[in-house]
């Protein structure tokens, strides 16, 4: 399963995964050895690979000819990739999915190689030892699609209000892969099915560009918002002499989110943010979280009143996107990147490898109306320079790519911030009562003052970390750290002030669920966890959980 629902009725696709490949590694007591393992998973999850920290190859067979266009949701982290042993592309970020179009292959049996890293080095700036895990593998999806010599490359949805009334921007970007040149004789067609409600409309656009972009009118819309997840799909074909040649569908929303002062509005609506953080991850599974895994986190999400979700520290499958925009929960989606410190920033690969993340996040994951934040850059250096211009470029790069939805980025500078006036709302990660004593509402107010006073002027203002440790089935009265009881109490003191405060737009609480971390991490986090979950790396509740639970359910979605 790629995503959530049926992207092509008429292009003529394969999905490679959901099946074994055969894998070769290339270090370690295994070293030559062949295996097969399933795709997508993490290969830490295979007893043979507990710790495996080096490359190897996959290989799969598959039938087709003419031009093809291979797609990889995610490859951890580093992946070469040839088809009959000829090198076809090079991919470096886990988290960021990348295609590669061949053409003029011959038609029948094809080997498909691909050598995957996930190594740590100095070529490797966004993956290395961290709060969390960096596992090895093809661990998202593989699909291939056979194209015609058009075919639909990207489709970009931009819903507007005017008033009562919803139009929306779309954008097609129409590829050529023949050698001849047919771009004068092609009629587009976008059809909108209104699903649900049985309303319909039809536009016929005739055009000879690649790129085409229009606003259309649709007078009888439902919106998307928190309490109706209205979903459309939005169905886009290529006609060239009168046949179809080739379509592309996507899950579409009418949603619009604005910014007021220090506020943040969806469809014209003050919201109120009750979220969590969220890493991918799970004890069984790794960052490759099987369907029925990642809707029972929703759920458990849901189930305690949240209504976003922050993808901390990285672009998430596209799949639990999907589900984010059918569920109605908020997400703020993050470039990959944590913890930076100026070694890392001074290496001359982190800004090609951050921009590059930037791009293909924005790019792949445009149309998801659950996605009303891009964030960057969560706690690097943001009070020196030049690491603040750096703030300044990736902030800027989010806003060219994408004008119609806020931007941010997490800082724990503190007061020493130095970039809050390049993001259109500003972040702060703070944990009073964990980290730092201090009384919580106090701290809440100082940080925006600060914020408010560097600024120039007011803007909407998130809590995008706050929380604390306990480890599951560790219980004293007393109330110690690490005691399930010590957290409920302390989370309780933190988020209630973070609601209260009406500059605040609310709180993503670090974190959903308890994740593993990189072995360098070991002196710093207990069981090689970070333990700061509501519920534990199986999902198990935490006592905090009720106890959130009946905190977010006494704050509406929305500011009064
Ligand atoms: C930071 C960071 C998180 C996590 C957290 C913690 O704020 O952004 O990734 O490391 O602290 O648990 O201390």
């Amino acid at each position: 399963m790629i995503r959530a629902f049926k992207t092509n009725v008429c292009r003529n696709y394969e999905i490679l995964s959901n099946t074994f490949w055969n894998y070769i590694p290339n270090e370690g007591e295994h070293k030559g050895k062949s295996y097969q393992i399933y795709v997508p998973s993490c290969l830490e999850k295979h007893p043979d690979f507990l710790n495996y920290r080096g490359s190897g190859t996959f290989y799969k067979n598959f039938y087709a000819g003419g031009s093809i266009r291979l797609v990889f949701k995610g490859v951890s982290h580093t992946a070469k990739v040839y088809i009959d042993d000829q090198f076809v592309t090079f991919h470096y970020n886990a988290y960021t999915p990348f295609e590669v179009v061949i053409k003029d292959l011959d038609e029948g049996n094809h080997i498909l190689k691909v050598e995957v890293d996930n190594r740590f080095n100095s070529d490797s700036v966004l993956h290395k030892e961290n709060d969390y895990m960096t596992y090895g593998g093809i661990t998202r999806g593989v699909v291939i699609e056979r194209l015609q010599s058009l075919y639909i490359r990207n489709l970009y949805f931009t819903p507007v209000k005017k008033g009562d009334l919803w139009t929306a921007k779309i954008r097609v970007i129409v590829e050529n892969v023949s050698d001849q040149d047919i771009l004068g004789n092609i009629d587009f067609m976008l059809e909108t099915i209104l699903g649900g409600f049985g309303s319909e409309s039809t536009v016929f656009l005739k055009n000879s560009l690649t790129e085409l972009e229009n606003e259309f009118e649709f007078p009888n819309v439902l919106p998307w918002d928190m309490e109706s997840p209205n979903l459309y799909l939005l169905k886009t074909w290529i006609i060239v002499d009168k046949e179809i040649h080739d379509d592309l569908i996507e899950t579409v929303g009418f949603r619009e989110i604005t910014l007021d002062g220090n506020q943040i509005l969806l469809n014209g609506k003050r919201i109120r943010i009750k979220g969590f953080n969220r890493h991918e991850d799970h004890p069984e599974f790794g960052c490759s979280l099987p369907y029925a895994s990642m809707v029972h986190d929703i759920e458990q999400i849901k189930d305690m009143g949240a209504n976003a979700i922050r993808t901390s520290h990285y672009p998430n499958d596209e799949l639990f996107l999907d589900l984010c925009d059918e569920a109605g929960i908020l997400v703020w989606e993050e470039a990959h990147a944590r913890g930076f410190k100026e070694e890392d920033m001074d290496n001359p690969n982190f800004m090609p490898q951050s921009i590059s993340c930037i791009n293909e996040m924005v790019d792949c994951h445009y149309n998801h109306p659950s996605i009303f934040i891009w964030g960057v850059l969560n706690e690097c250096i943001s009070q020196k320079e030049p690491y603040a211009s750096y703030h300044k470029i990736q902030l800027e790069q989010l806003q060219i790519l994408d004008p119609s939805r806020p931007n941010t980025f997490a800082s724990n500078k503190h007061y020493k911030d130095i970039c809050f006036a390049y993001p259109t709302v500003v972040s702060n990660n703070m944990y009073p009562l964990w980290y730092l004593p201090g009384d919580v509402a106090e701290v809440l107010q100082k940080h925006i003052n600060y914020a408010n006073d560097t600024a120039g002027k007011v803007k909407p203002f998130i809590v995008s970390e706050i929380g604390c440790g306990a480890i599951y089935g560790y219980r004293q009265r007393s109330k110690e750290k690490w005691s399930e009881e010590g957290q409920a109490d302390i989370i309780a003191k933190q988020i209630t002030p973070m609601l209260e405060n009406a500059a605040c737009t609310g709180v993503f609480i670090w974190q959903y669920c308890d994740c593993q971390v990189s072995a360098g991490w070991f002196k710093e986090r207990g069981r090689l966890h970070n333990n700061k979950g509501i519920v534990d790396e199986y999902r198990r509740p935490k006592l905090a959980y009720d106890v959130v639970k009946n905190i977010f359910n006494q704050y509406g979605n929305y500011f009064e």
